[in-house]
């Protein structure tokens, strides 16, 4: 199997001037027919062949410039079309395939979703639908004729604009959509069937009325009226913050039930996994409601992070995906609260982007070689790649960011271009070398960073010494020091923050350190009394710290420092020091947590703390987080020992208290799913939490789960039931599945539920609920939301001691892989945690394995990401 490299990265011989493609959609078959304008570049030998790509297709009839070509002329098979001897000149060639979207069970490409027909082509799904120079630095302008039965298919779309449209007799009609701005093949987005929809329309601000759409399943219509609002919301936000308008007359998005992520940025024509644009309040959650702005908007700002400027190759994925990515954060963060979604973002971070970053699976956020792309759509390419993106706003500060932008905007428009081109605008804009900086896109692993201090009180000088290193990953056993912005505040005696009259030995400007070298010792003078150091404030760079500061320092920091995303997470470093030392047999002294458990009140019963805040504080730290923590030889039974006996004693004594809060919180508001609601929820969510996992208080979950009056209120209080399988989990859970019968999003959230259960049953129910007959195997939402979140959120289960839940994967992954090979690689990435387990649970895991490896003719994509994990 076949490695690709960024070195061997080489333009096309040809360049594809236009691409004129007619769709003849029938219920039995389509037939595309292509009519591609394509000239050699003017290096290009005469008689170099023109080689297309195709994945699984026949052709059944080419030309060109109207004449049929020999057979001597060509060569065809399901994955290249090789024409041998072009002509030196501007040509047209003419192909024609046929295609059977029903029974394309992968979802890339033209498939149908509910009779719907749709595609996917991001990355390499174009090339599934008519052969093609199928990569990103091809671009074109598109003309798309679609013609179909009117009865199945009354609404026609595709990219750009609707030029014209009509009668084509027997029963079909047609559509003829134009989009002028040139594009790669990935962009191509086409969609046919019979939708309802709703509108409106957005004036951007040079005046230009654009209509927008969202086209749904029949009777859905209602459900999308939240994901139009975000919609505009982002519109309005681009132009304000970054001056971007959009460019067509018209924004469409379609909501489709078999996708295989969550969303695909299609010029004009948006297509949408309909969990990411349904929502009313019986049954989405305030988290899906969050999501949904979040997605909706991600996808707009790719119009010009990602289809004006789109990346010369696939190894520069990140150069749309972490810019867009950072895009969707500031937008979020500035349409709700900037500190809550930034412990949001960080949380997500840590919990998914460390874990791939210290594993098997590390790799750069640029890649320099990948056997299958569809196995790079990461976390670390998006969320780590966001950070980098933000450590460079750190870095030049708002301004300077502004104008490095306005320069990429500027100077790329149209390109097909790369992560160094994107460093060397803010470079140019802003006369900064990022040389070092740029470090962060070629190298893979977290940075460690350990902070020591001394402070002399006779010279009145306080020293911080900040050292970094990075373990070894995959292919890189050598690591670089990084540029690391530290932002940071010295806190004084009384809470306040401390000033200095001078500072020494490396470069520290007003709130910022720059961690430049393997190791940095600052010396700051002036300084009246030992100040406590807050670190990387806001998570200024995506590092690990080993910090050496006490408990009662980091409370002292929980409870005073200004920077709120510190004092959040100085809670949480007590929290998670304390049950990963009790599994290691290093048992917490009960004064420990008697100052913890006033340091929970203290903030619970800060008037100045918003709701949402305060229930990120008191969420305890999952028994993944723990384990990743301890780093290696982790046993999960006693991680989560240690957890539920840290709640019980943390718990108990205010039980009371937490539960006059908890009942103080209950409202008869209408629901709305802003972000001060959000938070009260939340918060009151949390300390659910803490009484049922603490206190053994099921009744209140089950009082709450009985009395709801939205699917937040409910679902929290069911999912609480069944991770900690009380008594009463069961009659919720059957209560909650008839109850929304029928919904198959809602099931979703009924499958997550059931695979978060603690107790030894869970893997046995599993087993029955996907072998029910009636069980949606080929839905990558179905699959995801029992198999995704039972390796990703059941630790103790999914590695179980006897080696069951390692088994029951690699079982339904080698089954899934036969129908969907990118939904099964998904939930392999699961088995990355084995490295950190102890000794017996990295074999049996090992065996699964080996077994799934020996026993199965395995995918491209499932083999990459076992080869990884098994090297
Ligand atoms: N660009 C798409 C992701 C395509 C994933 C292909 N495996 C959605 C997004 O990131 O916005
Ligand atoms: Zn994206």
């Amino acid at each position: 199997e076949q490695t690709i490299y960024l070195k061997d990265y080489a333009p096309t011989p040809y360049r594809i001037v236009s691409v004129e493609l007619d769709f003849r959609i029938l219920e039995e078959a389509t037939r595309v027919r292509a009519q591609l304008t394509i000239e050699p570049r003017e290096e290009t030998a005469p008689s170099t062949p023109l080689v297309l790509n195709g994945d699984g297709l026949k052709l059944e009839t080419i030309a060109i410039d109207g004449l049929p070509l020999v057979l001597s002329a060509y060569a065809a098979d399901a994955d290249t079309l090789t024409v041998v001897e072009p002509p030196n000149r501007r040509f047209v060639l003419d192909t024609e395939v046929m295609l059977q979207p029903e029974a394309n069970t992968k979802l890339m490409g033209l498939y149908r979703s509910s009779g719907t027909w749709c595609t996917q082509c991001e990355p390499e799904g174009f090339r599934r639908i008519t052969y093609y120079l199928d990569r990103p630095d091809v671009l074109a302008p598109f003309k798309v004729r679609i013609t179909a039965p009117m009865a199945v298919a009354p609404v026609l779309l595709s990219n750009g604009n609707l030029i014209d449209k009509g009668d084509a007799g027997d029963g079909l009609h047609f559509a003829l959509w134009e989009d002028p701005f040139p594009k790669p093949a990935y962009l191509f987005a086409l969609v046919a069937g019979d939708l309802g929809s709703i509108t409106d329309s957005f004036t951007t601000q040079s005046g230009r009325k654009v209509d927008l759409a969202i086209y749904c399943t029949h009777g859905k219509e209602n459900e999308c009226h939240y994901a139009m609002d975000s919609l505009k919301r982002s519109m309005a936000w681009d132009e304000r913050r970054f001056g971007r308008e959009y460019d067509l007359d018209v924004f469409n998005i379609v909501a489709v039930s078999d996708f295989n992520f969550g969303a695909m940025e299609n010029k004009g024509l948006n297509i949408f996994n309909d969990k990411l644009v349904f929502a009313e309040p019986n049954t989405a959650t305030d988290a899906n409601y969050h999501s949904i702005e979040r997605v909706i908007a991600h996808e707009y700002f790719h119009n010009w992070t990602g289809n004006r400027i789109t990346c010369r190759d696939w190894f520069q994925l990140c150069l749309k995906e972490g810019l867009t990515v950072y895009r969707d954060q500031e937008f979020t963060s500035d349409e709700r609260s900037r500190p809550v979604q930034r412990i949001h973002d960080v949380q997500n971070l840590r919990s998914s982007q460390f874990p791939e970053d210290g594993g098997p699976l590390a790799h750069p956020p640029r890649p320099d070689s990948f056997r299958e792309i569809n196995n790079f759509y990461t976390t670390t390419v998006y969320e780590k790649g966001a950070e980098i993106v933000r450590m460079l706003a750190t870095l030049l500060g708002e301004a300077g960011f502004r104008k490095g932008m306005d320069l990429y905007f500027e100077r790329h428009d149209g390109e097909a271009t790369t992560i160094e081109a994107f460093l060397k605008v803010f470079e140019d804009a802003t006369g900064t070398d990022l040389s070092q900086f740029a470090t962060w896109y070629l190298q893979a692993g977290t940075p460690q960073i350990t902070v020591s201090d001394n402070y002399d009180a006779a010279s009145q000088t306080y020293s911080l010494t900040l050292t970094q290193k990075v373990e070894p990953t995959p292919g890189q056993p050598d690591k670089q020091p990084l540029l690391i912005p530290v932002r940071f505040g010295l806190v004084g005696p009384n809470g306040s923050e401390m000033s200095w009259s001078g500072v020494s030995g490396g470069t520290a400007k007003d709130d910022l350190i720059l961690l430049d070298q393997p190791s940095v010792t600052l010396r700051f003078t002036g300084i009246a009394n030992k100040p406590i150091p807050s670190l990387f404030r806001g998570f200024s760079a995506p590092i690990k710290v080993s910090s050496s500061l006490s408990q009662s320092d980091l409370l002292f920091l929980a409870g005073h420092d200004s920077d709120p995303f510190n004092r959040w997470d100085a809670l949480q470093t007590v929290l998670t020091n304390l049950i990963a030392g009790a599994a290691q047999g290093r048992p917490w002294a009960g004064s420990d947590l008697d100052a913890l458990r006033q340091a929970i009140v203290d903030t619970l019963e800060n008037p100045e703390l918003d709701e949402a805040f305060k229930a990120n504080v008191i969420a305890i730290p999952g028994e993944s987080s723990i384990g990743r923590h301890i780093g290696k030889d982790v046993d999960p039974d006693s991680v989560a020992k240690a957890r539920q006996a840290l709640l019980v004693a943390l718990v108990k004594p205010i039980e009371a208290r937490l539960e006059a809060l908890y009942q103080s919180l209950e409202t008869s508001a209408a629901y709305s799913p802003d972000a001060q609601q959000a938070g009260e929820r939340s918060l009151r969510t949390g300390l659910l939490n803490l009484l049922v996992a603490g206190a053994g208080r099921s009744d209140l979950a089950e009082t709450q789960y009985n009395a709801a009056t939205n699917m937040t209120d409910r679902y929290a209080a069911m999912a609480l039931a069944a991770r900690h399988w009380t008594g009463n989990a069961q009659a919720l859970l059957g209560d909650f599945r008839t109850r929304f019968a029928g919904d198959p999003l809602v099931f979703d959230k009924w499958l997550t539920a059931c695979a978060q259960a603690s107790d030894d049953g869970v893997i046995e129910r599993m087993r029955a609920t996907l072998a029910a007959p009636d069980f949606p195997k080929t839905n990558p939402n179905r699959l995801r939301s029992l198999l995704g979140s039972f390796v990703m959120t059941n630790p103790s289960q999914f590695a179980r001691a006897d080696g069951a839940g390692f088994r029951f994967i690699t079982e339904a992954v080698a089954e899934i892989d036969k129908v969907n090979p990118q939904v099964a690689s998904r939930v392999l990435t699961g088995f990355r945690v084995l490295p950190t387990l102890e000794a017996g649970r990295r074999e049996s895991g090992k065996a699964a394995l080996e077994a799934l490896k020996t026993q199965h003719q395995l995918s491209r994509n499932v083999s990459e990401i076992l080869d990884r994990i098994l090297a």
